[in-house]
């Protein structure tokens, strides 16, 4: 029987999906394994084979651990609310509900046919309501609750409330917005409702705040930071433009030290973990308060540097900063107006990436020294962030090469404070300089007592105190797009109010068109039944707002990471409607044991899950303050680009054709084409050609030789200029009826659609079967390396699945033949050891070489001839991680009635790694006759009296006395004479 795998694996995909083989029980007495994916977001153009890999390692370990006893939670789902699916819905008027339920069928017949382990009863998709029921409700907590730093925890905003309600805020340690006015009890009570909601919202760890954000006009939204890439959009690369506008914003900035600090708890690859360091950029320093000449105001600034202050030599604000209006003088008004106005135009990253142009205005306005009293010139400068620190600086060009090339390009007088380090030379100081300030408290100290000093000093004048500053900003909340959450929030007098949790979830609305409304709304501001009825408890008629019982619906959605971010502990109790999940199953679940996925969610999804996932630990929803306690990256899989190589010829005036050039032809291209013309009657005067073009093939046209399929590649209506292409082969002639081959040039590239070398699982498990395609991708090699894919490379897994499959069908009819024989030493060792390398290769994730172990294994046995059940039902069990339907086939054949996902795991045993016997050849008079297998361990006597005693010497000796026997144990015996 041979080895039908396209029949083998659609059986037992069928008898899977029947039996719910893989469905996880939450009350189990077994021990809990998590292993979860990162849910992809459905593209249209589906899945190919870079995809897969890391579901596929996943897959392996989940398998694994099922066979270690676990009662393994393995789910998947979508990711399904985002851009493209709204974009298409703009370009072709299709509902985005519609494109994404048409790209998630196609992903699950495309995941399906690899044979993963999930259990589909849990599927979640953040598009569908009854999941974003949790997404809302999950918002309405974080709305009603408060940082308090004592605690260092999130807590209810009731228990604020009660503390405003009995002192004021003076007390109150939290983390809220910076310029929160101080009140007594009294002055709460007189507040009406509105002021005190204005005043809590100041609090919330979400709240509503006009901020600065990043906003896209060519995409018509708000924009993450990580949603950026140089300076342009990531999805379509569109310029950015900085913007205020009122938004919804995460406080993930109270959770900043707990985001650092935890980072010891989880085990994740170290590059993520230095990625979250430097995202949120602790650093440590002083807040230092400089009063303006001549006015009430002061500006705050924050340095890591106090020690400098003494070189401070003018100060620089932020473009955007508050009090640049305030302070700018009559003179200098027109050149700040038109300098803000320039600079609004340019990202955050750009200036911050874009060090050499220096730009700036001056105010006209000075401010104090604290020490010195001395004047300080203020400047706007746009390197200044406006979102960073106070958005404010004291400028020292003796210590900051920013500072020095300002001071240097606009000719202001620079004091130098460092002894022995010439500025005009060198601009940094470094820390270990000594300050040689004209000032009695800081002269001639080192760095650390300086800075310690200045502080000391400064708080002696109330001008400044010590001061921790995270580059992590809140996260905006609010997005300007249809295909997102909509928020659970209705406006009274301005003020956002909560929908009560009972009527959730709050469905996206219908709209004729998903672009921004013409008054500049977000896209929901076309929908007409969008209003809340506080008396109904329901969604209703615009025209029914009259702001006393119906009022207006909150217009922006929710970013595609609010889904993401709690979506592993939905999956504990993906079903439950009335809660986010159950106590019993977030007890039994409690947290993610293996998470694996792509390194780019580094700074996002998995900075916001954390954050979230901390929220929730602090109001006790779930028992665990890291949500993942193993993360893998799993490397990227590349393609193989293939280039066809032409030069498109001219031989007489208007007409023009395409020479398409063999690849090893290409390399004397002159000369080719020269002897094509030899041969071929063309106007010499009016030839000319253009040589080096290349264009990428499909990859589906070339075969594992590099030959082009010409007559495929002509036919394509991609490529019709080729349509009546020349196509000249290796040998460098024109080719006709198959005497030569196209040997398209090859280069490894990212995979992707764009780049026509995009391979699709489907068509290798149609060609290979999925069990190949599973093992080919572990075997390109560590996990966590990036890879070129090269279809080819898979024959070399596939023969070895037919060479096992012929281990277990013997005889010429090749019927199924295990036998119960006893097993031999060699196999029971062939066995063992491949048991422990894989054993091992599975805990340490070490996946290609499990598979090149299998291949010895199994050549092994062949090698030996083995049929012994004992050795072949294991060999099945250590297989079915990684090629899971030939395992299950292997499996039923050695009459199991069923599916050996649960069958436990081979235990190795290292006795049978011991060489127990040893095969002697018998010399006589040096010359080798016969050999014997004798015990391992015996004795230079014992040896020898088992030789003598042996029918073959007695044979060769015919009753002769030999004169003297040379034992060599573990090697050789010779009798002489
Ligand atoms: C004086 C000084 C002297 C500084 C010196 C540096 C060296 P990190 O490590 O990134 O926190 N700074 C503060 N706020 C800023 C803003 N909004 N935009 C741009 N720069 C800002 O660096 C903090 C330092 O960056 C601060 O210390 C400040 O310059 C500048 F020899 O103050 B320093």
């Amino acid at each position: 029987m041979t080895y039908d795998f396209r029949k083998i694996e659609e059986k037992w995909q069928e008898f899977w999906a029947e039996n719910q083989t893989f469905k996880a029980e939450n009350d189990s007495q077994k021990e809990k394994f998590y292993v979860l994916d990162m849910f992809p977001y459905p593209s249209g153009a589906g899945l190919h084979v870079g995809h897969p890999l890391g579901y596929i390692a996943s897959d392996i370990y989940a398998r694994y651990k099922r066979h270690k006893g676990f009662n393994v939670l393995h789910p998947m789902g979508y990711d399904s609310f985002g851009l493209p699916a709204e974009q298409y819905a703009i370009q072709t008027g299709q509902h985005p509900a519609i494109t994404t339920e048409t790209n998630i069928n196609r992903y699950r017949e495309q995941l399906d046919k690899i044979g993963f382990s999930f259990d589909w009863s849990r599927e979640v998709r953040t598009s569908d309501s009854s999941y974003y029921k949790w997404t809302q409700w999950i918002f309405i907590q974080l709305f009603n609750s408060w940082y308090n730093k004592d605690a260092d925890k999130a807590e209810d905003i009731s228990s604020l409330i009660a503390i405003f309600e009995k002192e004021g805020n003076q007390s109150v340690n939290a983390v809220c917005d910076e310029d929160v006015a101080a009140f007594s009890a009294t002055d709460w009570k007189a507040f009406t409702v509105k002021e005190q909601q204005e005043v809590l919202l100041q609090y919330r760890l979400t709240y509503l705040a006009e901020t600065e954000v990043n906003w896209c006009p060519a995409l018509g939204t708000v924009l993450a930071n990580d949603e950026i890439v140089n300076g342009v959009s990531e999805r379509g690369g569109h310029p950015v433009i900085r913007k205020k506008m009122t938004q919804w914003s995460m406080r993930i900035s109270a959770y900043a030290q707990r985001l650092l600090d935890d980072l010891t708890m989880v085990d994740w690859p170290q590059p993520l973990k230095d990625s979250q360091t430097n995202w949120i950029g602790r650093s440590e320093g002083a807040e230092v308060t400089f009063r303006v000449k001549g006015r009430e105001e002061v500006i705050d600034v924050f340095t890591t540097r106090p020690d400098t202050i003494f070189g401070v030599s003018f100060m620089t604000l932020a473009p955007e900063h508050e009090l640049v209006a305030k302070i700018t003088t009559s003179e200098q008004k027109e050149e700040v107006e038109a300098y803000i106005a320039a600079t609004a135009k340019r990202s955050e990253r750009d200036r911050m990436a874009d060090v050499k142009t220096i730009t700036g205005a001056f105010t006209g306005a000075y401010a104090e020294h604290p020490f010195s009293k001395e004047p300080i010139p203020i400047w706007i400068g746009d390197y200044v962030l406006a979102g960073y620190g106070t958005g404010a600086v004291m400028s020292v060009p003796c210590g900051d090469q920013r500072d020095y090339d300002f001071a240097k390009h606009f000719n202001i007088p620079i004091t130098n404070i460092f002894e022995g380090v010439d500025i005009s030379e060198e601009a940094f100081a470094d820390k270990e300089k000594t300050v040689i300030a004209n000032s009695d408290f800081l002269n001639g100290l080192p760095y650390k007592k300086a800075v310690k000093r200045v502080i000391f000093e400064l708080e002696k004048l109330e001008q400044g105190k010590g001061k921790i500053n995270y580059r992590l900003r809140d996260a905006v909340f609010s997005r300007q797009r249809y295909w997102g959450e909509p928020f659970p929030v209705y406006y009274v007098d301005g003020m956002p109010q909560m929908i009560s949790a009972e009527h959730l979830p709050i469905v996206l609305p219908e709209v004729e068109k998903y672009l921004p409304t013409e008054t500049g709304e977000p896209p929901l501001g076309n929908a007409t039944v969008w209003a809340w009825d506080v008396k109904k408890s329901a969604v209703v008629s615009n025209q029914l707002i009259d702001h006393k019982t119906v009022f207006p619906l909150e217009l922006n959605t929710m970013p595609g990471w609010a889904g993401s971010s709690y979506y592993f502990n939905r999956y504990m109790n993906p079903n439950n409607e009335n809660e986010i999940f159950s106590k019993e199953a977030i007890d039994y679940w409690q947290d993610v044991d293996l998470y694996i996925g792509g390194s780019e969610h580094a700074t996002g999804h998995l900075l916001y899950s954390r954050f979230w996932q901390k929220f929730l630990f602090d109001k006790g929803i779930v028992p665990k303050p890291e949500f993942a306690k193993k993360l893998i990256n799993q490397g990227m899989i590349t393609g193989t680009s293939a280039f066809v190589y032409f030069v498109v010829a001219r031989f007489a005036k208007d007409k023009q054709f395409y020479i398409a050039v063999s690849k090893s032809a290409w390399g004397r291209v002159d000369e080719v084409i020269k002897n094509w013309r030899n041969t071929h009657p063309v106007n010499e005067k009016a030839f000319r050609y253009s040589v080096l073009n290349r264009i990428h093939s499909p990859v589906e046209y070339v075969n594992s030789s590099d030959e082009l399929d010409i007559e495929s590649f002509r036919n394509d209506p991609m490529y019709s200029e080729f349509k009546d292409a020349i196509f000249i082969g290796e040998k460098g002639e024109v080719i006709k009826d198959n005497n030569d081959t196209y040997i398209v040039g090859r280069e490894v590239e990212k995979m992707s659609k764009s780049k026509y070398n995009v391979v699709s699982p489907d068509s290798i498990c149609q060609e290979y079967g999925a069990d190949s395609l599973r093992l080919y991708e572990m075997f390109l090699g560590p996990l966590e390396q990036s890879k070129p894919w090269n279809t080819a490379g898979i024959t070399g897994v596939h023969s070895f699945l037919k060479k096992m499959w012929r281990l277990f069908h013997g005889g010429n009819d090749g019927a199924f033949m295990v036998t119960d024989a006893a097993p031999t030493a060699d196999n029971l060792k062939t066995l063992h050891k491949t048991i422990k390398k894989v054993e091992e290769d599975i805990e340490n994730f070490s996946f290609n070489t499990s598979v090149a172990t299998f291949m010895i294994c199994v050549n092994e046995l062949a090698a030996q001839k083995c049929n012994s059940r004992e050795i072949l039902e294991p060999l099945v069990l250590l297989v079915s991680p990684y090629a899971p339907h030939i395992a299950e086939e292997l499996w039923s054949k050695l009459g199991h009635a069923t599916s050996i996902a649960t069958a436990p795991f081979p235990k190795f045993e290292g006795k049978y790694l011991v060489e127990s016997s040893k095969e002697y050849p018998i010399s006589f008079n040096g010359k080798v006759r016969f050999k014997i297998e004798l015990q391992a361990d015996l004795s230079k006597e014992e040896i020898e009296a088992a030789v003598m005693a042996h029918d073959k010497t007695r044979e060769q000796l015919q009753g002769r006395s030999p004169k003297k026997v040379i034992v060599v144990p573990g090697k050789i015996v010779n009798i002489v004479g």
